[in-house]
């Protein structure tokens, strides 16, 4: 992009790609060329191919960049946490589930492997003595209501880095206890610090209803992404062979699979 290795440097450049670039050749050529562009930035979102198409690609190359160095969710004050905390998508009745349940998860692993150096099954006190980060966050369901709740966990970047993720790894697939809830992140969202691996919600475990043992906390994106009764994390440079190749259920159900806010 440019010769400098200087951050400010690349920043300003890649921002003037989509600002200015982009935009200028898809007046031009229209918005597919735009879109490959992008994907050459490594710009493009899995479901680029879905119904919202070319456009939707570009916001998210668009929000990438405006968000890559690090941009941080907003965070509230213990007094502005919801006295109401709605469900969507009470907890699993399956009988693994409840008998996970019914022991306090002590035979709870979650599964982190793909492209790994070492794959590993942690359990959840394992999880619990790695390095922790509170957050008070908003979490926005695409229904139309949210709460703000502080959440306790893991940054899913300290997971990622002691199971040693090679450098060629694009994005994390996510497994819950439900097969039809599994989701993907990229790298960005992955390694941001309010990524969370989260195992306490106000204070308490996370009650059932609420993701136990262990959801994932991403408060820069749409309640859906935040996949709750988390089994599994597999690392990829490929989306292609992951359920639809769309990256995520949603985009199939009309929800994009970038889902920032
Ligand atoms: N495994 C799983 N994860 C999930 C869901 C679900 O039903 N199953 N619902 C999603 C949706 S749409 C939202 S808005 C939030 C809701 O989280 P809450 O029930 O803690 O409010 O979790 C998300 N994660
Ligand atoms: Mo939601």
């Amino acid at each position: 992009m440019t010769e400098k290795s200087d951050g400010k440097t690349e920043k300003v450049s890649r921002r003037k790609i989509i600002t200015t670039g982009l935009a200028t050749v898809a007046g031009v050529s229209g918005l597919m060329v735009a879109a490959k562009i992008a994907d050459r930035h490594g710009l493009l979102a899995p479901d680029h191919g879905g119904i919202l198409g070319a456009g939707e690609a570009l916001t998210y190359g668009a929000m990438r960049v405006l968000t890559a160095h690090h941009s941080m969710a907003r965070e509230f004050n213990r007094s502005e946490i919801s006295k109401i905390h709605p469900v969507n998508g009470p907890h699993p009745k399956s009988e693994s589930y409840q008998r996970m349940a019914n022991g306090n998860f002590q035979d709870y692993r979650l599964a982190v492997d793909g492209l790994v150096a070492r794959p590993t099954s942690f359990s959840l006190d394992e999880l619990k003595r790695m390095p922790s980060r509170t957050d008070i966050t908003h979490q926005a369901c695409e229904e139309g209501w949210s709460f703000i709740a502080e959440w306790t966990g893991v940054p899913l970047s300290y997971v990622l880095n002691y199971v040693g993720t090679q450098p060629h790894a694009k994005w994390a697939v996510f497994h819950t206890f439900q097969t039809d809830w599994w989701d993907s992140l990229d790298m960005p969202e992955v390694l941001h610090p309010q990524t969370l691996v989260a195992y306490n919600m106000n204070g308490d475990d996370i009650p059932l209803d609420y993701g136990a043992p262990v959801r994932l906390r991403v408060p820069r994106q749409l309640g859906y992404k935040s996949l709750k009764f988390l089994t599994s994390i597999t690392i990829t440079d490929s989306l292609k062979n992951v359920g639809d190749g769309q990256g995520s259920p949603s985009p199939a159900a009309g929800y994009s699979w970038y889902a920032g806010i």
